[in-house]
């Protein structure tokens, strides 16, 4: 008879305390290199959404956060990095468990992650208002800026602490609290280092995780009359109901959702390098990656080159096991993501893509979500394949024969989130820069990510920005401070002043 293991079950996170959910159900959350449940989460319902806000905003207003210098909610901040360092590789096993992602990732990202916490623990006492040079006489004037309230945190599977915290740490410094709702898919390791969060400190309710599915608990978080801001990572399907429902509480919004970004390969460029920066675009994390380089534009006069510099690389890649550090491609992180890449392969094909490698499941492994670093070749950018986002191993290669022709081509897209240019000139690199419709562009190097520089985009990609210093305006909100000094009676009540 075959025994059944009791699975490790989770509770959520509410006003500092561990939390079972109101209607008592529990989901499995499947490891995506096994195909099987390692885990199980709490079934949130809309009655924990409201617990978990009505806490936040009672921690918002509460004295012992309220009456918290930055340069004290700075310290706090600054100690959740210490202990995430403390603790990288037990998260990053977690998130490997759940999402698929090679563990060497998964820790890479972890060790940087304290980075962000520092970053923005250091920011939290530099966040000044101003005295503002008024036009009237004995009036001084000053502004302030002010947290907005509860914030609501939406993310996604891919990359579950680094896309929270770029919510969470511009939220805390600037004296808000937060309600998070991570992936249903992923839920496991942000529940783990919620217990850092506890551990470092932050009074009750300031952080909480409610988990769920999308329909009800992300649907009754960002419709929540309390919510004043949602931060969403995700799909655009999801985007649009969350856009909806910031009609209804008049949130503001930030949305990153995905891109079709290009590499571009001038052939001035050294090419090894520029084949590897293709590469690291598009296969790392399986091609489950927002900044994924998922269309190459490289130039006729080296396209052949540039083609067989990387299928020969990409038929090298070692795929299996994320948890073992010679992997270079694990699994997706779902069996539907592995059939909607499925799907744009027969896509591809019957639009007329020429298949050069990859294509199909991996022959050797049995079981696990796996799929084979795929490359296609086309004519043009036309096609659904070239157009959409995938969100899986598949590139398309794409020749071109100018700089306004790529330029057209790397900006017919709905999307605008990355571009990589692979150029050797260098006024050739910043001409092209200037002409592409993209938030973030990479000049011979791809992915490159740091707590001090802006990452978002525009069309489909969404709208506002995270990380860097500016995003700390979007967590805030001016105060103005009138303030009369001179002591002259008032006589005329109705005298515009
Ligand atoms: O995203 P969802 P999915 C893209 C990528 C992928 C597609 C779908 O192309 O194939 O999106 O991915 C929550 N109100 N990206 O299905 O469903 C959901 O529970 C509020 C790009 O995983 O959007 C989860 O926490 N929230 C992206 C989060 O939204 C809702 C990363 C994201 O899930 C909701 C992921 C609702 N009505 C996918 N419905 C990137 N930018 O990197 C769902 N959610």
């Amino acid at each position: 008879m075959k025994t059944v293991t009791k699975l490790k079950r989770y509770d959520m996170y509410i006003n500092g305390e561990w939390t079972s959910p109101t209607d008592g159900e529990y989901f499995p959350s499947h490891n995506p290199a096994t195909g099987e449940a390692w885990c199980e989460v709490a079934k949130g319902s809309a009655v924990d959404v409201d617990n978990a806000v009505q806490a936040a905003h009672a921690a918002f207003l509460s004295p012992e956060w309220r009456k918290m210098t930055p340069t004290q909610r700075g310290h706090l901040v600054s100690k959740l990095g210490e202990l995430i360092a403390e603790n990288v590789e037990t998260l990053a096993k977690f998130e490997t468990l759940d999402n698929g992602k090679l563990i060497r990732e998964m820790r890479g990202q972890l060790q940087y992650l304290p980075e962000f916490y520092h970053y923005y623990g250091g920011l939290a006492n530099k966040i000044q208002g101003n005295v503002l040079p008024i036009d009237k006489p004995d009036m001084l004037v000053y502004s302030v800026r002010e947290p907005l309230g509860v914030i609501a945190a939406i993310t996604p599977w891919n990359s579950p602490l680094y896309l929270t915290t770029l919510k969470l740490a511009p939220a805390l410094i600037t004296g808000n609290t937060i309600v998070i709702k991570p992936s249903e898919m992923t839920s496991a390791s942000i529940l783990e280092f919620v217990k850092l969060v506890e551990k470092a400190g932050f009074p009750a309710g300031v952080v909480n995780v409610v988990t769920g599915f999308g329909m009800p608990v992300g649907d009754a978080l960002t419709s929540h009359p309390l919510v004043r801001r949602i931060a969403f990572t995700g799909g655009e399907v999801s985007a649009r109901k969350v856009v909806e429902n910031s009609a209804k509480n008049f949130a503001s919004l930030s949305l990153e959702l995905g891109g079709k970004s290009p590499n571009i390969v001038f052939e001035d460029a050294n090419l090894d390098n520029a084949a590897m920066g293709i590469i690291a675009g598009i296969f790392s994390a399986s091609g489950q990656s927002c900044v994924a380089g998922s269309r190459a534009f490289i130039h006729k006069n080296v396209y052949d080159k540039v083609m067989e510099k990387l299928v020969h690389r990409v038929e090298q890649i070692k795929i299996g096991d994320p948890l073992q550090e010679e992997t270079e491609m694990g699994p997706l992180a779902t069996e539907a993501q592995l059939q909607r890449v499925e799907q744009y392969v027969d896509w591809g094909l019957k639009e007329g893509g020429k298949l050069i490698c990859g294509g199909k499941r991996p022959e050797n492994i049995e079981n696990g979500w796996y799929f084979e670093p795929t490359i296609f070749e086309h004519a043009d950018n036309t096609s659904k394949i070239t157009r959409e986002e995938i969100f899986g191993p598949i590139l398309s290669v794409i020749p071109f024969e100018d700089e306004d022709e790529v330029i057209q081509l790397a900006n017919s897209t709905e999307y605008g989130l990355a571009t990589g240019i692979w150029t050797q000139d260098i006024g050739r690199a910043h001409r092209v820069s200037a002409e592409i419709r993209a938030g973030i562009v990479w000049i011979n190097t791809y992915r490159s990510v740091s707590p001090i520089v802006p990452i978002g985009g525009s069309g489909l990609t969404g709208y506002g920005r995270e990380s860097g210093m500016e995003v700390v305006h979007e967590y805030t909100q001016t105060k103005s401070v009138w303030v009369n000094t001179s002591d002259k009676i008032i006589e005329d009540p109705f005298k515009w002043v």
